[in-house]
């Protein structure tokens, strides 16, 4: 019996979606369970392979948990403003809203050819007013709060895509998008104050399953650090410094301040002026990450500073290296242990002065533990003591205090582009910045924009123009629009009540299904994304408006996917696999399958075009033997082998580790085909089983076998552990086997060697001992028995003398 896999697909792709399967309600009596993908960015060029891999990972979890018995919400959605869309439809003549929603089709249609089950009536699209009018109600909140400020500062400004950029999307002094060189500009911006939430941010931490280097990453990205604050005088004027290192006061021979820094010119002397405008032209913006590598560089302000401790006098140079809105904007640099101080005092030839005991090189400061020297009164103490020791010093004479710092800054939100959120702002020469008010919600974008010359969203004078909400004289709209991570930073709580015009959403439904009981995405958003829905996730709970604050205690990062030659997939190498052009050749099923076994979903790894068209001929073989099988009175063993498998199946579930499974399916089915008779209930298990990666076909078998309803929604199997016990022992050492060399040939078989037969060397108290039929049968593999007393062996690399009572040596050809 034939089945035609393309028909059955589109088949059942609509029965789900005409009969609604996979949309759920708010139920008190059913354990809820909240399974997200990060959304996707709806580009023109349709889903990639990456999505697909992504989307299968959680379709896979949310079919499972479903079958459990939870009640599921796994909704879908598009982060569809940007500045990539809008250069995109400047780029083909169109408009951002043509270009989004042509892109979203495209998108949908896709992804039902794919078989994901989302909740389709939960669609959301951040580009729709009614979805953006909600970023804009925070704002205003925020705005309210003092949260939400603006306030004049030095940015990296992209002058080819007219932007604002973060540092993180500047590296190297260079845009991330279009390659030209960014400038810094000091322009009047859109802060949100998430410095407010930094220690509940690390605090979070504690309760969150993550992995472990996201959580460290963000620690890093927060930056915490506990110093001391010591007052230097320049001119006669008191200048904080942050340090972590009062111990090594004594050795500081010179200051620097930052090239940023707001009051960098009170210290230039008339002398120095020329060669400072020099320096500062030339200035490059680098990222913090990069502030390490680069060359130190400087210029002599003219002035001095009073080292407080023994009043020498000391040079205060501008340089590359300070950070201009960290700690105090200067630092005192002590050459002989620090080494960007060291670099810097060997270029510019300044005085390095020893004060802690141990080796300087010609290279290279001394930045370890020691003893203090040439420090006056404190000499002789270990310098881990004398940082309290001094501090307290400076605190009793006035000259300094204890402090703590954080490298995370408040978030800048402005951007001068036309495709994002409006910012509700508007300016009245009485009234000054007046909030929009609420009612007066969504701050729709204006269709007609001119395109090409600055902010688009200047071109059009008579959106610009309004009625100032105080004092209705003549006012001006804000031009600037929000950052698109704003949108993402709050869109998994939008899910819960998608269509509700009235409110944000509706704090009971939001209870209910919130928090996320798994989030998948990719690692790149340890620190933007993560931080910032965190944030957002906090400052509404501090609202009232949620119960948590944290809104996605489990965690898991896909792998990358890359293509065949192990290079990123893209267009210009001309490696791309498309997903839908491979669905049309071989099926959603058989791609699902295939992507499953590529690799363990939290590993990178390659496109693998003989693992397509092997996963292609098994599910084929599921589709045309599976009517074969007949139901009848299944043997012993059959019915152990299930019930292991099912125990196993649904703990690698839960883990996520599909790879083991889609390698149990096969050998399991094999064996089935070998048996004479399965039990109706073990028929339905396998099909179950197979429905989480294979769903079209399964629903088609289902029918066929003639069950009704979906087996989408049927119950996931339970394990009767009475059959777990029969014959235990025996199945202990076949089982340890088993599951031994599964483990073998998965890893050499992911090198892509190939395995043609298996030589097992046993201890003759085994050999009585195992069922080689079923070793044989559940690896699908050529398996050869010698008992190790055998003189007759073929055992060329001696593997027999490793074997012991219960563990075989092995053998792979
Ligand atoms: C003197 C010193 C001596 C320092 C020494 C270090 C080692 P974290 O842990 O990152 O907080 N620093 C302070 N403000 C800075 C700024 N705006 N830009 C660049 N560097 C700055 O590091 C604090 C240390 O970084 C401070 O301690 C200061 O240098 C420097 F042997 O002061 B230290
Ligand atoms: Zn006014």
């Amino acid at each position: 019996m034939e089945i035609d896999t393309g028909l059955i697909e589109e088949k059942w792709q609509n029965k789900w979606e005409e009969t609604n399967v996979f949309k759920v309600s708010e139920d008190e009596n059913k354990k809820k369970f909240y399974v997200l993908e990060m959304f996707p960015y709806p580009s023109g060029a349709g889903l990639h392979m990456g999505h697909a891999i992504n989307f299968t990972i959680s379709d896979i979890f949310v079919r499972f948990k479903r079958m459990q018995g939870f009640n599921v919400l796994y909704p879908m959605g598009y982060d569809s403003l940007g500045l990539p869309a809008e250069n995109a439809a400047i780029k083909n003549n169109t408009h951002p809203e043509d270009y989004t929603r042509n892109s979203i089709n495209n998108f949908k249609n896709q992804q039902k050819k794919l078989g994901f089950s989302y909740d389709t009536s939960r669609i959301i699209n951040t580009a729709d007013p009614n979805y953006y009018k909600w970023d804009q109600w925070i704002f205003l909140k925020m705005f309210e709060k003092g949260i939400a400020y603006k306030k004049k500062s030095m940015v990296n400004y992209c002058p080819s895509c007219k932007t604002v950029l973060a540092n993180e999307q500047s590296q190297g002094g260079v845009c991330e998008r279009c390659k030209s060189k960014v400038h810094i500009k000091n322009l009047n911006q859109w802060f949100l104050r998430i410095t407010d939430y930094s220690d509940k941010l690390l605090e979070g931490h504690k309760k969150l399953d993550w992995p472990e280097k996201t959580i460290a990453m963000q620690k890093n990205w927060i930056g915490k650090s506990h110093g001391t604050e010591i007052n230097f005088e320049i001119n006669g004027e008191k200048w904080p410094i942050f340090t972590t290192r009062p111990d090594t006061i004594f050795g500081v021979t010179f200051m620097v301040i930052s090239a940023y820094h707001e009051k960098l010119l009170d210290l230039v002397t008339d002398k120095q002026k020329k060669e400072v405008e020099i320096f500062l032209k030339k200035l490059k913006s680098v990222s913090e990450k990069e502030l390490g590598n680069m060359e130190k560089e400087g210029v002599f302000t003219g002035s001095y500073a009073v080292n407080p401790i023994n009043k020498k006098k000391i040079p205060v140079y501008v340089g590359n290296f300070v950070v201009a809105d960290y700690g105090c904007g200067m630092v005192m640099a002590v050459p002989a242990h620090d080494q960007r101080d060291f670099e810097f005092a060997k270029k510019y030839d300044i005085e390095i002065n020893q004060v802690i005991e141990g080796d300087i090189s010609e290279t290279r400061a001394y930045s370890k533990e020691g003893t203090l020297i040439n420090s006056g009164d404190f000499n002789g103490i270990e310098n881990k003591k004398a940082i309290g020791k001094i501090t307290d010093w400076l605190i009793e004479n006035n000259l300094g205090k204890k402090t703590t710092n954080y490298k995370l800054k408040d978030w800048g939100i402005s951007r001068q582009r036309y495709w994002g959120t409006p910012i509700p702002i508007i300016y009245c020469d009485k009234c000054g910045e007046v909030a929009v008010p609420e009612k007066d919600l969504p701050i729709k974008l204006p269709k007609e924009v001119k395109f090409g010359k600055g902010n688009p969203l200047e071109t059009n004078e008579d959106w610009i123009k309004t009625k100032c909400p105080k004092c209705n004289g003549a006012a001006r709209r804000e031009t600037d629009t929000m950052d698109t991570f704003v949108n993402s930073s709050w869109y998994f709580l939008r899910y819960c009540d998608p269509n509700n015009l009235k409110e944000i959403f509706d704090k009971k439904k939001v209870n209910y299904w919130c928090p996320l009981d798994l989030y998948i995405g990719g690692a790149e958003h340890a620190c933007m994304h993560l931080i910032y829905a965190r944030f957002y996730t906090m400052f509404l709970k501090d609202l009232g408006y949620i119960s948590f604050d944290e809104f996605a205690p489990r965690l898991f990062h896909q792998g990358m996917l890359h293509a065949s030659d192990g290079n990123k997939m893209s267009k210009s190498l001309g490696n791309t696999v498309d997903p839908i052009e491979t669905v049309d050749k071989y099926g959603a099923d058989s791609l699902r399958f295939a992507l499953m076994s590529f690799a363990s979903p939290d590993k990178d790894t390659n496109w693998n075009e003989k693992v397509m068209i092997g996963s292609n001929k098994f599910v084929n073989k599921v589709a045309n033997s599976f009517m074969t099988l007949r139901i009848g009175k299944e043997s012993k063993d059959m019915q152990e082998l299930f019930n292991k498998n099912m125990v196993e199946i649904t703990d690698y579930l839960e883990k996520l580790q599909y790879r083991k499974i889609t390698i149990k399916i096969r050998s399991l089915f094999d064996r089935m085909l070998l048996e004479k008779d399965i039990s109706e209930e073990n028929l339905k298990n396998f099909l179950k089983i197979f429905s989480l990666f294979c769903p079209h076909l399964s629903e088609e078998l289902w029918e066929k076998l003639g069950y009704e309803g979906f087996i989408s929604i049927s119950k996931w199997p339970t394990v009767d552990k009475t059959k777990l016990i029969t014959s235990k022992k025996k199945v202990e050492l076949d089982d340890k086997i088993i599951s031994n060399l599964v483990n073998m040939i998965e890893k050499i078989e992911l090198k892509n060697k190939k395995i043609k037969k298996i030589y097992l060397y046993l201890v003759p108290k085994d050999m009585t001992q195992i069922n080689k039929n079923k070793i044989s049968k559940s690896l699908g593999k050529d398996v050869l028995f010698y008992s190790t007393s055998d003189k007759e062996k073929y055992d060329p690399e001696n593997k027999s003398k490793k074997a012991k009572l219960s563990l075989p040596g092995i053998y792979f050809e």
